[in-house]
């Protein structure tokens, strides 16, 4: 590690008076996105060889935080790529127990996509104000020593705060009427169940889905969009509907969107009197999808 990782580091270890008063703690809570810039790589590995010459790589940058994972563009033969992309993540449950992890990888047109090196970055570590640093790519297990040089990622990371993964921001105006609006929130699914077959991947059987939620209450239906090739997809759809009253019944319905057939059943989940057990305020809850 040369004298700028160093620096970088350090300047991305958590502040010890950072969260201790709970001022900063009601602060941290708040922040519901990572946001994160790629600038750059530099000296990664080499994984096209060529008979002549130097050989070269196609680096590529796969960015996740939990379920929500974004892929960079492909740099084209090139060892010291630029990106300057830009990607913001939902945090959901806030940044204390999240972890980003960056992996490198060389694309490759008539194989499978070969692994170049990764790096985790703890979000405790992080505050509003943007750190940018190299990050040492380290080997394919985590916690496993480094098994040579693989290279570096400039990464500039900031938390901070979107009001549109922010569900129910409003307080109740009038807490002594009955309630007559629903306000529905559906963030993402997780592990859902693979119906389409890759080309790529003929002998694997399905492993991907185009997953979509259908929810359905009083009488009323709502979409999220389409997430193409997902089976962790963040659909971040908010909805509302005017209700009469506390206790209706909530269905959501996950399809996988097909262009050239009728779409597909994933699964779908019944929740009975969705807001009937708490009249008001929040209600949020993870619930897993079933056979129909
Ligand atoms: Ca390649
Ligand atoms: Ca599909």
């Amino acid at each position: 590690m040369d004298a700028s990782s160093s620096a970088a580091l350090a300047a991305a270890a958590p502040k010890a008076d950072d969260a201790s008063t709970s001022t900063s703690a009601t602060k941290r809570k708040a922040y519901n996105v990572l946001n994160l810039v790629l600038h750059a790589g530099r000296d990664l590995l080499v994984m096209d060889t060529k008979l002549m010459g130097k050989g070269s790589s196609d680096p590529q940058v796969k960015l996740a935080v939990g379920s929500e994972k974004f892929m960079s563009t492909c740099k084209k033969q090139n060892l010291n790529p630029a990106w300057d992309e830009t990607f913001q993540f939902a945090l959901m449950d806030g940044p204390d127990g999240e972890t980003l992890e960056v992996e490198v990888e060389d694309w490759d047109l008539l194989s499978s996509n070969d692994f170049m090196g990764r790096c985790y970055v703890p979000l405790r570590d992080l505050g509003a104000d943007p750190t940018r640093a190299w990050y040492a790519l380290g080997s394919a297990k985590p916690g496993a020593p480094v098994d040579k040089p693989r290279g570096e990622v400039e990464l500039e990371l900031s938390l901070g705060y979107n009001p549109d993964f922010d569900y129910f921001p409003e307080e109740d105006r009038h807490p002594g009427m009955e309630p007559n609006l629903l306000r529905i929130g559906v963030t993402r699914g997780r592990r859902l169940l693979p119906m389409d077959v890759q080309a790529s991947k003929l002998l694997k059987g399905a492993t991907t889905s185009d997953p979509r939620a259908t929810i359905s209450v009083a009488c009323k239906t709502f979409k999220t969009i389409c997430v193409k090739k997902s089976l962790d997809p963040s659909w971040h759809g908010r909805f509302e509907a005017h209700v009469e009253g506390a206790g209706h019944a909530l269905s959501v319905v996950v399809e996988d969107v097909d262009e050239l057939s009728a779409d597909d059943f994933m699964g779908a989940v019944e929740i009975p009197r969705a807001p009937g057990s708490i009249r008001r305020g929040k209600h949020e809850r993870q619930r897993a999808l079933r056979e129909r």
